[in-house]
């Protein structure tokens, strides 16, 4: 192709995850229309979230999920949407969301005999939604346990993290990208708006090793473990050998503050608090995929002592304590955690 014509050559989600289908063991095709029909619905709550403040659709419904938080409309159109498309692709026979108290299943005969189950967050940092703050999807795929034909079970969802086939997030933030991983790098791509779809713009993300940003909501500071109280008074300290005191950032959508640090290099960490003795963040849906995307960007997952992805989820909506970044930034954490366990013990 010649010098003029590159500039314009684009490759679209659809066409990339077909020309990547050899690599994913025993690929039909079933997945990547699953992961098509994900990408359909991300344009749809993108389209929604675009027009929120026109379309009288900001704002609460009155009613609470599972976890009793106060569910907003768009929690509830965004969940209506990815639960209807993975559906529609039939591949998919359940699937777990922070807005749904107990499974989805499908019904009918195509989706029963879909290899796969799907966990999500439909709309993640909602509460950042009527002050125009990015919000974000996560979602996770699994194979699953139960015979194919038969009704999805809880098992199928109680995974272990390091068996997803699949994790990804959409950020609907200045521009909207959606990034995924199958295990072999990460991949970014951003939402072409003139022309609707999906473009590879971030090609084998990497994360930095290290970084100088610290995202956490420090407002829970006297609640944390003592470990996490040292680790951030570290990241204050003075030492240009070690370019700290690191920089605060925190936007409270765990999507792009995740986001961000990626690419720049940091950590992200919400522990355990008085009020929150398991932490805030959810499991399945939020803390494994979150996780896989880390560590295939070559960065690092943990609940301070455990990895995220070795830990045998108990039920649905557990929550752990979660911090995800820059793999030296996170293993340095971990080691004020051990110390003051240490101490402590
Ligand atoms: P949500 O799933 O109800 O939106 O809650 C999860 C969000 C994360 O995006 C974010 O990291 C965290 O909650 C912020 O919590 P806090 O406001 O306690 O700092
Ligand atoms: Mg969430």
């Amino acid at each position: 192709m010649n010098a003029i014509l590159k500039k314009y050559k684009v490759t679209t989600l659809s066409e990339f995850i077909i020309e990547r289908q050899a690599d994913f063991p025993y690929a039909t095709g079933e997945f990547t229309r699953l992961l098509h029909h994900i990408s359909v619905a991300a344009k749809i709550v993108n389209r929604s979230i675009n027009k929120a403040g026109l379309a009288d659709i900001l704002g609460t419904i009155g009613t609470v999920n599972v976890q009793g938080e106060e569910q907003r409309k768009l929690d509830y159109i965004a969940n209506e949407l990815f639960i209807n498309s993975l559906k529609n692709s039939t591949e998919c026979c359940g699937v777990a969301s922070e807005e749904n108290d107990e499974i989805v299943n499908f019904e009918d005969e195509m989706s029963r005999e879909g290899k796969y189950i799907v966990c999500m967050d439909p709309l993640d940092g909602s509460a950042n939604l009527d002050s125009n703050v990015s919000v974000g999807t996560i979602f996770s795929i699994y194979r699953r346990i139960s015979p194919r034909g038969e009704k999805a079970v809880l098992e199928d969802f109680l995974q272990e993290g390091q068996k997803q086939v699949c994790a990804g997030y959409i950020i609907y933030g200045s521009s909207t990208m959606l990034v995924y991983t199958t295990g072999k790098g990460v991949y970014g791509f951003t939402l072409d708006p003139s022309i609707g779809e999906f473009c590879l713009s971030h090609n084998g993300i990497e994360t930095p090793k290290s970084g100088k940003i610290y995202s956490v909501n420090e407002g829970n500071y006297k609640s944390f473990p003592t470990g996490i109280k040292r680790y951030i008074d570290y990241c204050k300290e003075e030492s240009p050998a070690t370019n700290r005191p690191y920089s605060a950032r925190y936007i409270g959508s765990l999507v792009s503050d995740f986001h961000r640090n990626l690419l720049y290099g940091g950590i992200f960490l919400y522990p355990q608090t008085h009020s929150k003795p398991e932490g805030k963040l959810r499991l399945i849906y939020e803390c494994n995929p979150i996780a896989f995307l880390a560590e295939q960007a070559g960065g690092k997952a943990s609940t301070g002592t455990k990895r995220i992805l070795e830990i045998k989820p108990t039920s649905l909506h557990q929550r752990i304590p979660f911090m995800v970044g820059s793999y030296r930034l996170v293993k340095k954490a971990e080691e004020f955690m051990q110390e003051a366990s240490v101490n402590q013990g």
